[in-house]
């Protein structure tokens, strides 16, 4: 979570001047944040009307250590940004597809009641920017995606994303908040290269699934922190293409879970391991008790192989009431 709201007038200038706006919580003027962080909370303010500006992006990237792919994204990023509005919001989206690219592209928002989540009205070429308004009427955690030609290929490249839609008040506060989302990739690797198979997608069988876009997103020097006695909530998404996520953290107990991303539904309890459909979506919360370092997976755990992996550090005092080795 970011403090920069309040100071983001001339925060923003500055930190654009310098060239080191990495986190861009306000980049393109809208609530929206790029993975692993989140936007701040919209909390209690009335329903107004929000303008979110995204620009379809070709480029290419790691995809592992030593391998690219080309990847099709939303603003630059696999996965897309995090936006974040609240229910009775009216929505300005703009999508922008930049002019070097060579496909057109669109997005289906699944926040969205009307055709194609958007899609139906917003199909871009290279070089154009399509508005659509749109009312935010049901509150929750919705997967976007670009729907555009034969859609799978769009979608295996890298273009999805969240939106938190939170209701009316806000959501119960907690101290860190973090965006995780998996996705497959089915590609032939050969000298560090890995290009799209479309035969892969059909046979279903992914050469990468991982978390926020690469192996290695959430390890090393990017792995998630907290610190003992937090309470942290992930926005995990899962576009799957095919597979469905069994989310899952080494040495954690989800206090609370918003079943497949609804707010205003069931919110379990105690759960060891969430399902998350194909470009669906899941809410967890959790306190962090103990320190030490907890695994983020899919529970279907031939993918860590493939990357479905990262972690979360927790720092602080030993809690030996809690947890100990011996007696
Ligand atoms: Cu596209």
């Amino acid at each position: 979570m970011f403090t920069l709201k309040k100071q983001a007038g001339w925060m923003f200038g500055v930190l654009w001047g310098l060239g080191v706006f990495a986190v861009n919580a306000f980049a393109g003027g809208g609530p929206i944040a790029t993975a692993p962080h989140v936007p701040d909370p919209v909390g209690k303010r009335p329903a107004k009307t929000v303008a979110i500006h995204f620009e379809a992006k070709e480029f290419t990237g790691p995809i592992a250590d030593d391998v690219t792919y080309d990847f099709w994204s939303f603003n630059g990023t696999v996965p897309g940004p995090i936006a974040r509005v609240r229910a009775g919001d009216t929505v300005e989206f703009h999508l922008s597809n930049h002019k070097d690219n060579s496909q057109p592209h669109n997005i289906d928002i699944h926040a969205v009641n009307g055709p194609g989540g958007g899609a139906a009205v917003n199909t871009a070429k290279p070089g154009e920017e399509k508005v659509f308004t749109w009312k935010a009427l049901a509150p929750g955690l919705y997967v976007y995606h670009c729907a555009a030609g034969a859609i799978v290929d769009h979608i295996s490249n890298g273009m999805y994303g969240l939106i938190l839609v939170e209701p009316e008040g806000g959501l119960p506060k907690v101290d860190r908040e973090y965006y995780v989302f998996e996705s497959e990739f089915f590609a032939e690797v050969n000298g560090g290269k890995a290009e799209f198979s479309l035969q892969k997608g059909l046979e279903e069988h992914p050469e990468y699934v991982v978390f926020n876009g690469r192996q290695g997103a959430l390890m090393g020097d990017n792995v998630l922190k907290a610190s003992v006695g937090e309470t942290v909530r992930i926005f995990f998404g899962n576009i799957g293409p095919n597979g469905i996520s069994s989310f899952h953290i080494i040495g954690e107990i989800f206090d609370k879970v918003y079943v497949e991303g609804a707010i205003g539904g069931t919110v379990n309890r105690n759960v060891q391991t969430t399902v998350v459909p194909s470009a669906g979506a899941a809410i967890v919360e959790f306190k962090v008790d103990v320190p030490g370092a907890y695994t983020l997976v899919d529970h279907s755990i031939f993918r860590v192989a493939k990357g479905a992996i990262g972690q979360l550090v927790v720092e602080g005092e030993e809690q030996p009431k809690v947890f100990r080795a011996g007696k």
